[in-house]
């Protein structure tokens, strides 16, 4: 099957969402889009407050986004928000009559599909079958998800359609296989960090909103050359690197990770808790922010929620705000007294800016504290 490449976007404005922020949503749904590697080709957007229970959006924005599909070749629809399954199926069905290849989406769906696009190992896989099966239940089958290889999941499809019962048997007996193997690897995973802690090797772990920088700071300080893309979710498997430290000499480890996106929910955070072991281990989190963004500061709120999902909120970090090339230095002042408390950084990986006094501080920081 096809996956869909041709998208409109619906969106619910709550009327206490401001204009401006509701832009900016979109923007985010567009760049997510992007990510996929599809195109947006129109938006609807509805005013409520309450979305209507049956197939989420009201009968008059359903109607009107069948009008569209017939008039345009679109073959998707993605609703910019959380959405249940059985909501999704309903709309689907009514879509199909405009056109029988049509999918809808909620944004989670998205999202699993650039994961899906860009995991590379065999746990990244596991774990996002295993989010996809959650988000969307017995549905699944019937979604347009593609399962990994490694799940099995060739052959499965189609039984959605036709079989209740078959498909929820089905799903439970494939979601406890995909639980079993992630745990294994889990295990292993547990043990090399064992092994670390046992050898006494500090490891300080990189995080942040998607596309702030992460891989390139990583890089930089590293010397590896790990895909940098200016796409959101270009890195989704934790990757660890060797670091000495320019004072004390001593080896560190430096891990980075999965980047951080508001309306992530909480099987998603979940599945990925293992790949953030590591940070979650660490002894101290680099929060990298790409400061030139003009919703810099609901992201940094957005990273420090789901930091507080993962139980880690008491971790102690630093602030390193990236990409200072591209802002002016009120920006700076700003930042610098807003986030005192989190010893801001501000560097520019593009010009090796900062990056020096970050190692540093970072040395000083693991050898000062208790
Ligand atoms: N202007 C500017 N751009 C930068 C800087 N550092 C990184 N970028 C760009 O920002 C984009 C994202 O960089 P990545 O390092 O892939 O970001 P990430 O946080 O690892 O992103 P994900 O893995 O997708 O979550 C790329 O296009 C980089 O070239 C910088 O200092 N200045
Ligand atoms: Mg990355």
């Amino acid at each position: 099957m096809d996956l869909p490449k041709k998208f409109i976007i619906a969106s619910i404005l709550p009327y206490k969402q401001s204009e401006e922020e509701a832009f900016l949503d979109l923007k985010e749904l567009k760049d997510l889009v992007d990510a996929y590697g599809g195109e947006v080709i129109e938006y609807v957007l509805q005013k409520r407050e309450v979305h209507s229970k049956g197939h989420y959006l009201g009968k008059g924005k359903v109607e009107e986004i069948s009008e569209l599909i017939k008039s345009t070749d679109a073959d998707g629809v993605i609703l910019n928000a959380i959405v249940k399954s059985n909501q999704l199926f309903e709309m689907k069905k009514i879509f199909q009559e405009s056109n029988p290849k049509i999918e809808v989406w909620d944004r989670v769906q998205l999202i699993l599909q650039i994961f899906s696009k860009h995991a590379q190992t065999t746990e990244a896989r596991l774990q996002i079958d295993l989010a996809a099966m959650e988000h969307m239940g017995p549905r699944i089958y019937g979604m347009g998800f593609v399962l990994s290889r490694q799940t099995g999941g060739i052959g499965t499809r189609g039984i959605g359609e036709t079989n209740t019962e078959l498909m929820k048997r089905h799903w439970r007996s494939q979601k406890k296989k995909i639980e079993e193997k992630l745990n294994k690897l889990k295990e292993e995973r547990e043990r090399q960090l064992e092994r670390r802690v046992k050898v006494g090797i500090k490891t300080v772990s990189i995080i942040g909103y998607t596309n702030a920088g992460k891989t390139s700071l990583f890089n930089i300080i590293t010397g590896k050359n790990k895909l940098v893309e200016n796409a959101l979710f270009a890195t989704l498997d934790s990757i660890v690197g060797k670091v000495y430290l320019p004072t004390s000499k001593e080896e560190i480890l430096l891990s980075d990770t999965i980047g951080f996106i508001k309306n992530l929910p909480a099987s998603l955070i979940e599945a990925f808790r293992s790949t953030l072991l590591e940070s979650l281990h660490a002894d101290l989190l680099l929060h990298v922010i790409d400061s030139s963004d003009s919703d810099s500061m609901r992201k940094i709120e957005t990273v420090e929620k789901v930091l507080f999902a993962l139980q880690v909120e008491k971790k102690p970090r630093m602030y390193v705000f990236n990409k200072i090339d591209s802002i002016d230095d009120e920006k700076i002042k700003l930042f610098s007294d807003e986030y005192e408390e989190y010893s801001p950084h501000f560097i520019s990986v593009k010009n090796n800016i900062g990056i020096d006094i970050l190692l540093q501080d970072i040395d000083n920081y693991l050898h000062t504290k208790k």
